[in-house]
């Protein structure tokens, strides 16, 4: 039995854009990138993200923020947090990414995205370039120490299970494009070694 409704469609056809990307990019003045913030919860992926979107939007660029909470009330809101859903989570933000990056913007995404392989997936749907992982590293007992939404007391007492860093697992990124210590500087500093990182290679004038 053949499951029609689950099957790729051979009447899809791929659309030729009749804008190129040489075209937007020309448009825009920088060129398109994910900046993919990884780190535990409370980390500052958030803040730093929304920082370094305020710099390159003051700074003329086309930019937009996905984040973690706000997508799981939407497109992600029937996702949970096991592992299975945590891949599909990313799976789906990764999509949604590539789409930003081929309209041309500096899309910053704040997920903890914890695991390894499914950063890699992103990384590798994208072109050379076009993927820049940046890591938010914030001492686990710092993020404690903030919980800004009082979700590791709940952990501890057991009333989330699969919390990151606690009973659910944080796969530290190998060799990150940019690497954050939040614990160490301000946030502005924090978002301009970020900005920095995309002046240095040529992303932004
Ligand atoms: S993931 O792992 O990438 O799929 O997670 P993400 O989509 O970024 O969602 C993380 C935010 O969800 C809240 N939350 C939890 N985080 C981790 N583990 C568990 N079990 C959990 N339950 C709820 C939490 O507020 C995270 O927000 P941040 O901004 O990371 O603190």
């Amino acid at each position: 039995v053949v499951d029609v409704a689950n099957e790729k469609s051979s009447d899809v056809v791929w659309h030729l854009a009749s804008v190129s990307h040489a075209q937007r990019e020309a448009a825009n003045g920088h060129a398109p990138a994910v900046l993919w913030f990884t780190g535990l919860s409370g980390s500052g992926k958030s803040t730093v993200a929304n920082a370094v979107d305020k710099m390159l939007h003051d700074l003329g660029c086309k930019t937009y923020v996905l984040d973690g909470d706000n997508v799981r009330h939407g497109l992600n809101g029937d996702l949970g947090f096991s592992d299975t859903d945590r891949v599909e989570n990313i799976r789906r933000i990764g999509e949604v990414s590539k789409l930003f990056v081929d309209a041309g913007l500096l899309v910053s995404t704040a997920f903890i995205s914890p695991f390894v392989e499914d950063r890699a997936s992103v990384r590798a749907q994208l072109r050379d370039n076009q993927f820049i992982e940046v890591y938010i590293d914030t001492p686990i007992e710092v993020c404690e120490q903030r919980d800004p939404k009082g979700l590791y007391k709940k952990a501890r007492n057991g009333e989330i299970k699969n919390f990151t860093g606690i009973d659910s697992a944080y796969e530290l990124p190998t060799s990150p494009e940019v690497h954050v210590k939040t614990a160490e500087q301000s946030i502005e500093a924090c978002a301009l070694q970020v900005v920095d990182y995309l002046k240095e290679n040529g992303y932004i004038d």
